[in-house]
C-alpha cells in the first residue's frame, strides 16, 4: 500500500511532478519586466492527489513530519496558514479567486528539491499543486497560467513579493534547454543547452546558508527598482535601453537606486549576450558574463553574501569558466560552469575553502537541464 493510500484511505487519481530550478543568468530582472534564462533541475516536487466530493483539502507532506493539514476551501484566509501547507493552500485560494470553483482534494507531496537553498522548492510545490488541481477539476490551464496562479499564491496568500521567474521555470522548462523568457508577456523560447557536447558541466554549490533578513531585503530591492523607474519616467526598468544607461544614471539622485538600476539594465543585456553565444554554439564563452553578473549582484544590487562570494571566487580560481550566485541571494546557491576535467578539482577546492573558513560543508551537485511540470504516467 502506498503512503497516499495509508494516509487518506483511497487510491490517488493521478501523480504530477514539478521541478526546482537554477537561473543561468537574469537575476532580479523579473519584477522589472525583464529577461531571465532558467533551467529546470532533476529535483522535483511530486504530488499524488484524489478528488473529493466535498470542499475539504487534506494535505500531507512526506518530508515535513506531522499530521495531515485539513482546510476548507470556503475558509482560506491569506497569511493564516502556517508552514509548507501555505503554498498548496495559496494555490487553491488563487484558483478560486481567479473564478474557478474547485472540488476538494486529498494531496500528498514528496519533494527532493533542497529547501532554503534558493532552488525554488516553494515554486515547485505551487506549480505541482496548480497542475494537479487543474487536472482534477478539468481546468486545462496552460503553463503560463499555472505559473501565474503560483505567483499569486506566493504574493498574496503567503506574502512574499516574488516575480514570475521560479514558477515559469518550473512550469515551462524543457529537458536539455534553458528558457529565454520575456517576463513582460511571458513569451519565451527554449534555447538548446547541450553542455556535454562541449565538455562542460554546470555545478550547483548550495552554501547551506540562508540569512535571516532575506525576505525584507528582497522587498526593499523591489521598491528601489520601482523608485528608479519612477525617477526615469518609465513603467519598468526593462524600458531603459542599454545604450541610454549612462544618461539615465546621471538623472538619478539616490546613489543606491542608481546602482540598482545599473544592475538591472546591464543584467538584461547580459542575458541577451548569453543567448547569442548559446545560439552560436559557443557555450564555453559565457563564463565571463556569469562572473560579471555575480559582481553586479554583489556590488551594485548588494544581494550576495560572504559564503556565495567564497563559492564563486574559489570555483573560478580552481578552473571554472565562470560562476555566479543564482536566485534571490543572501545565501542559497551559486552555479559554476566547469570543464569536465576540472569538476573534481573545483569541488575539492570549494569544499576546502568552506572548511578553511569554518563554514558548514556546501552541497555540490550537477545541474542537468530537465523537464518542467507534467502529469506522471499511471
Ligand atoms: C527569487 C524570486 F522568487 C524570483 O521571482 C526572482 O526575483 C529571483 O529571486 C531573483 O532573480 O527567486
Amino acid at each position: 500500500m502506498t503512503d497516499h493510500e495509508q494516509v487518506f484511505g483511497v487510491a490517488p487519481d493521478g501523480a504530477w511532478s514539478a521541478p526546482g530550478r537554477v537561473n543561468l543568468i537574469g537575476e532580479h530582472t523579473d519584477y522589472n519586466e525583464g529577461f531571465v534564462l532558467p533551467l529546470a533541475l532533476p529535483h522535483s516536487a511530486v504530488a499524488t492527489a484524489t478528488r473529493r466530493a466535498d470542499r475539504t483539502l487534506r494535505l500531507r507532506s512526506r518530508d515535513v513530519g506531522g499530521t495531515v493539514v485539513e482546510l476548507s476551501l470556503d475558509a482560506l484566509v491569506p497569511r493564516e496558514v502556517e508552514g509548507w501547507a501555505a503554498y498548496p493552500a495559496g494555490v487553491a485560494w488563487a484558483l478560486e479567486r481567479a473564478g474557478h470553483r474547485l472540488t476538494g482534494a486529498d494531496i500528498r507531496f514528496a519533494s527532493d528539491v533542497p529547501t532554503g537553498a534558493g532552488l525554488s522548492s516553494s515554486a515547485a510545490l505551487e506549480v505541482v499543486t496548480a497542475l494537479a488541481l487543474s487536472d482534477l477539476n478539468e481546468l486545462g490551464l496552460t503553463a503560463p497560467e499555472l505559473a501565474r496562479i503560483g505567483q499569486i499564491a506566493e504574493n498574496d496568500f503567503v506574502g512574499m513579493p516574488c516575480g514570475i521567474l521560479d514558477q515559469m521555470a518550473s512550469a515551462s522548462c524543457v529537458e536539455g534547454h534553458v528558457l529565454h523568457l520575456d517576463t513582460r508577456d511571458l513569451s519565451g523560447r527554449q534555447v538548446p543547452f547541450d553542455m556535454a557536447a562541449e565538455g562542460l558541466r554546470l555545478l550547483v554549490v548550495d552554501t547551506q546558508v540562508k540569512h535571516a533578513h532575506a525576505d525584507g531585503a528582497y522587498a526593499r530591492r523591489r521598491a528601489e527598482c520601482e523608485a528608479g523607474a519612477a525617477a526615469l519616467g518609465v513603467p519598468f526598468l526593462r524600458d531603459v535601453p542599454f545604450a541610454e544607461l549612462d544618461a539615465a544614471l546621471a538623472r538619478i539622485e539616490d546613489e543606491a537606486v542608481r546602482r540598482r538600476v545599473r544592475h538591472v539594465v546591464t543584467e538584461d543585456r547580459r542575458v541577451a549576450r548569453v543567448v547569442e553565444l548559446l545560439d552560436a554554439g559557443r557555450a564555453r564563452e559565457i563564463g565571463p558574463l556569469l562572473t560579471e553578473g555575480h559582481a553586479s549582484l554583489r556590488d551594485d544590487f548588494e544581494v550576495s553574501c560572504p559564503e556565495l562570494d567564497l563559492a564563486v571566487d574559489t570555483a573560478n580560481a580552481a578552473g571554472a569558466l565562470g560562476s555566479r550566485m543564482t536566485g534571490g541571494g543572501f545565501g542559497g546557491s551559486a552555479i559554476a560552469l566547469v570543464p569536465e576535467e576540472s569538476v573534481a578539482s573545483v569541488g575539492k577546492a570549494v569544499g576546502e575553502a568552506f572548511a578553511g573558513a569554518g563554514l558548514v560543508a556546501p552541497r555540490i551537485f550537477e545541474a542537468i537541464p530537465s523537464a518542467g511540470a507534467r502529469r506522471l504516467p499511471a
